[in-house]
């Protein structure tokens, strides 16, 4: 099967119901369908899989130097609710076919999978971040959406929570990283350049705010009596937009998911639940940004008398990929006679999380739009291809 043909088929797992992309969240019946698929398109490849305490996949191809540390490469295969069929898979699938090209090497390669990614179900690079020892003490405690925690729907899917500590990677088993994945941006399909080479990925910091305020009846409960937990989201909302905007590119704030309780429409909503989520290429002003959100918020909850609950995670600073490999990248690409850009991700991806315990960098292609996280994502099969090759011919020079 092809690549194209690969990410088609893949691309059918967890479609939405209502058409409306793919859900294939980490921990459900969808991913699992999915894994088993790449796993066995990998060992239809001469890959020796396993899957670690956490849910990654890996499949692995020996070296002609045992003892060498391997190259990883690969990227997710969770999506976000509504998700496109390249965001992730084009890492995984174009890694297997990097890898499916090479012949005998001095090191081993490794293609990985990683679960939960995406911060929809679980906090973000779950995956990544069990491979690399970057846990946090809270990660089995912490609830999805419907209030399910971590520890059981992991056990749900037939993993045992108390493993995922132990995923983390030996030191020294991984010599590099190299992760390819769709830019999810603008900038390479407005340049007509075929492939970017990733120097910096912005740093990110998502959470949730909560408001608590007191139900009321709507008609009789004058304005100025309330403790209405929306009308205080929404002073404190415009004012976060306000805080990114007078920041200025890059630094993005985004509102996804919204909650409120009770939510009839003839009661003063007495609770909202938020997420938050802020991004920025340079440390300082995602800091600026995540500080000003916060006294939006506080103030907001002072003005409408509400309580607010802040819960912010640690984040993701903004993270350099290794200039050696962004070196190897850029003469692969020469090579192969790709033209390419030298960029900065917008985009979270595991390579954040790699990068803290091996050199990492990552290769973009174009998608149509600069669009992802929608069911119009799209990579022609030639940008695919391109990608792919490039992937192949940095793996070659990294393991040899
Ligand atoms: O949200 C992100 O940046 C990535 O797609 N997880
Ligand atoms: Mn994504
Ligand atoms: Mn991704």
């Amino acid at each position: 099967m092809s690549l194209w043909e690969r990410l088609q088929a893949l691309a059918r797992i967890g479609a939405a119901p209502d058409g409306q992309g793919l859900v294939r969240w980490p921990f459900t019946p969808a991913e699992a369908e999915a894994v088993a698929q790449v796993r066995a398109w990998m060992e239809a490849d001469g890959l020796r899989t396993r899957r670690d305490g956490a849910g990654n996949l890996f499949g692995r191809r020996e070296g002609t130097d045992p003892a060498a540390a391997a190259v990883l490469v690969g990227s997710h295969l969770d999506t976000v609710r509504g998700g496109g069929s390249y965001d992730g898979a084009l890492g995984v699938l174009g890694a297997m076919e990097a890898v499916a090209g090479l012949p005998a090497l001095r090191r081993p390669v490794e293609v990985v999978a990683f679960t939960n990614e995406e911060g929809n179900r679980y906090p973000a690079l779950l995956g990544s971040r069990a491979l690399t020892g970057a846990l946090l003490p809270d990660e089995l405690d912490r609830r999805d959406p419907d209030g399910m925690p971590l520890r059981e729907a992991m056990a749900a899917a037939g993993l045992d929570p108390a493993a995922l500590a132990g995923c983390a990677a030996q030191p020294g088993r991984y010599a590099a990283y190299l992760e390819l994945h769709i830019e999810q941006g603008p900038v390479l399909e407005a340049s007509g350049t075929p492939a970017g080479i990733v120097e910096r990925i912005a740093g990110l910091r998502m959470g949730t705010a909560t408001l608590l305020g007191r139900a009321d009846h709507a008609g009789t409960t004058p304005m100025d009596r309330r403790a209405d937990a929306l009308h205080a989201a929404a002073g404190a909302l415009s004012a976060a937009y306000a805080a990114a905007d007078g920041l200025g590119r890059p630094a993005v704030l985004t509102c996804g998911r919204l909650t409120l309780r009770p939510g009839s429409p003839n009661v003063v909503p007495a609770a909202v639940e938020l997420t938050l989520d802020m991004r920025d290429a340079e440390v300082g002003r995602l800091d600026r940004l995540a500080e000003a959100a916060h006294a939006a918020f506080a103030a907001a909850a002072e003005a409408h008398g509400v309580k607010l609950r802040w819960e912010m995670r640690p984040g993701t600073p903004p993270t350099p990929m290794d200039p050696g490999l962004c070196d190897i990248l850029e003469a692969a690409a020469r090579d192969l006679g790709l033209p390419c850009l030298r960029m900065t991700s917008g985009a979270g991806h595991d390579a954040m999380a790699v990068a803290r315990i091996m050199p990492a960098a990552m290769v973009f292609v174009p998608c149509r739009g600069g669009r992802s996280h929608t069911p119009d994502e799209y990579a022609s099969p030639e940008a695919c291809a391109n990608g792919a090759a490039l992937l192949r011919e940095a793996v070659r020079r990294c393991a040899s």
